[in-house]
């Protein structure tokens, strides 16, 4: 078998090396319209990439093939401007000899989409478009916006060019998020097939720090999940194989990164359907967490291990500048020997029940392949990030608690002895309201909760201290089996007595299982 890279077809176009542009809109399944561009200078105080023509998509996906059986890490092309056109389509990708793989992806990519680059305090109108045979919807994952704009299951795209228009301001801090589909009961399905893609903010402050900024060369989002394949080469999804067993990055398979030897930063999403990662290098190097979902953090934290449940972003940067020129280090999750209820840790074997070949060892996730530093690489980080002030539960004005349920071995997880139903309000907040609420998850396994809307503040957890790195603006959070955690977030902004916010379990599974629950913000 010879996995082929989705970005294998891309350069197939790439005649002349010339910028093509992509005409928003225009996309038809399968083709493949990225153009191969250089990126720009890391002088530039905003991430740097080309072609800035608004609307336009531009890449810096320029590796050559590697010829032992690793392929180049695909970088989604970049979409700028205040005016979007998003168009989900089917499409396939040949990742195997025999049949190619049915996939979704969004303006002509053949899995993923671009990432779409924002300003805080622009104001911003996508047009998405939906070329699928299937109603879907896309989710804003981490902005702070109207629950009408926010993408959920309400606010479904019709099938076969149905087009969804929201608008909104950016009021979100420099970080990393991305969109997906949140459609009632599909959202594994359509996330299985590949939907999804990046948005990464951009502020003032966050650009007057020396940080890696040049897209695609010392700033690489990494988006990664697992996937197995069945006979016919098609994606698996059946109850009970949310895990693949091959690693995915950015939709590429076995893949690897040519790396520039000075610091570097990863966006790192996990797109995951189930599994945690407990990420860290081969080699045990330390690397620094500088952001979290919503934000920078304070000042850099050094980890050797970082879990990340689904739905969650780290932004890291690690140092390659003492690797050799040519040497290859790997990143890799060690999820061998995790306690019972880690999402990842059921017994290795593929067609085991909750099997993977994956599951509780230790596997690549991404290979690095060094070379030369560029002209102007950074190599300090800044000791202080940001200057955030965090709520506390001493800010507080009214408590929840939400109690993960079910009804026993085989039946789905819940909510408070409810699922998901779309009718029904769960919880009602009042707007401008700072609350604490507690997560109460006394079930069989851990669960990725994330909440619409806002940005909290992690304050505490039954079983020790939260994680120095988790101490961020964060919307989603991993919490572990017998666990109870409590976040503080303000409810301020947007408020509707029609059009509620989600708050679910991340595990695209779950979620679809009924592991959901939604709240309106209300007038004051
Ligand atoms: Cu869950």
């Amino acid at each position: 078998m010879t996995p082929i890279n989705p970005s294998f077809r891309r350069r197939q176009f790439l005649v002349g090396g010339g910028a093509a542009l992509f005409l928003a809109g225009c996309s038809s399944a399968g083709s493949s319209t990225s153009s191969n561009t250089s990126t720009g200078t890391a002088a530039d105080p905003a991430i740097t990439s080309t072609g800035g023509t608004t609307g336009a998509t531009t890449t810096a996906d320029s590796v050559a093939p590697t010829t032992d059986g690793f392929n180049p890490l695909w970088i989604p092309p970049t979409l700028t401007g205040t005016d979007l056109q998003l168009t989900i389509a089917a499409s396939t990708v040949q990742y195997k000899d025999g049949a190619a793989t049915a996939t979704l992806g969004y303006n002509g990519e053949d899995f993923w989409g671009p990432t779409l680059l924002m300003t805080k305090g622009s104001t911003v109108r996508l047009n998405v478009t939906n070329q699928l045979d299937e109603e879907t919807t896309t989710h804003w994952h981490g902005f702070h916006i109207p629950a009408e704009m926010d993408g959920g299951p309400h606010q479904t795209i019709a099938a076969n060019g149905g087009t969804w228009s929201p608008t909104f301001e950016v009021k979100n801090n420099a970080a990393t998020f991305w969109y997906h589909p949140h459609m009632h009961e599909q959202t594994w399905s359509q996330l299985n097939r590949g939907a999804g893609g990046f948005i990464i903010v951009q502020d003032d402050e966050e650009a007057a720090l020396a940080l890696p900024r040049t897209y695609g060369v010392d700033d690489i989002p990494l988006m990664l999940t697992s996937r197995s394949f069945d006979s016919d080469n098609a994606f698996v999804l059946t109850e009970v194989t949310p895990y693949g067993d091959e690693m995915l990055v950015n939709g590429t398979l076995k893949a690897e990164a040519t790396l520039p030897a000075q610091l570097v930063r990863f966006r790192i999403l996990n797109g995951e359907i189930e599994r945690v990662y407990n990420l860290g290098f081969e080699d045990g190097r330390t690397f620094h967490v500088i952001g979290t979902d919503g934000g920078l953090v304070n000042a850099p934290v050094p980890v050797t291990r970082l879990l990340i449940a689904p739905g969650e972003r780290y932004e890291v940067v690690v140092d390659l500048g003492t690797d050799a020129v040519g040497s290859m280090v790997s990143m890799q999750s060690f999820n061998g020997g995790q306690t019972f209820g880690f999402p990842g840790g059921e017994d290795a074997g593929s067609g085991q029940t909750f099997g993977s070949t994956l599951n509780n060892t230790t596997f690549d996730v991404l290979r690095i392949s060094v070379i030369a530093a560029t002209a102007e690489a950074i190599t300090t980080l800044p000791t202080t990030l940001a200057n955030n002030t965090y709520w506390t539960a001493a800010d507080a004005t009214n408590e929840r608690t939400v109690t993960i349920t079910d009804t026993g071995p085989g039946t789905p997880f819940t909510f408070d002895d409810q699922g998901y139903d779309m009718e029904m309000i769960n919880q009602t907040v009042t707007l401008d309201t700072v609350e604490q609420w507690t997560i109460e998850n006394g079930r069989v396994f851990s669960h990725s909760f994330h909440i619409h809307d806002v940005q909290f503040a992690l304050v505490s957890r039954s079983t020790g201290p939260v994680g120095e790195h988790e101490n961020g603006w964060k919307d989603t959070l991993y919490i572990f089996k017998d666990e109870s955690v409590q976040f503080v977030a303000k409810f301020d902004d947007f408020a509707s007595t029609d059009h509620p916010f989600m708050y679910h379990c991340h595990m695209a599974n779950h979620e679809d299982g009924g592991l959901m629950g939604q709240f309106l913000v209300v007038p004051a």
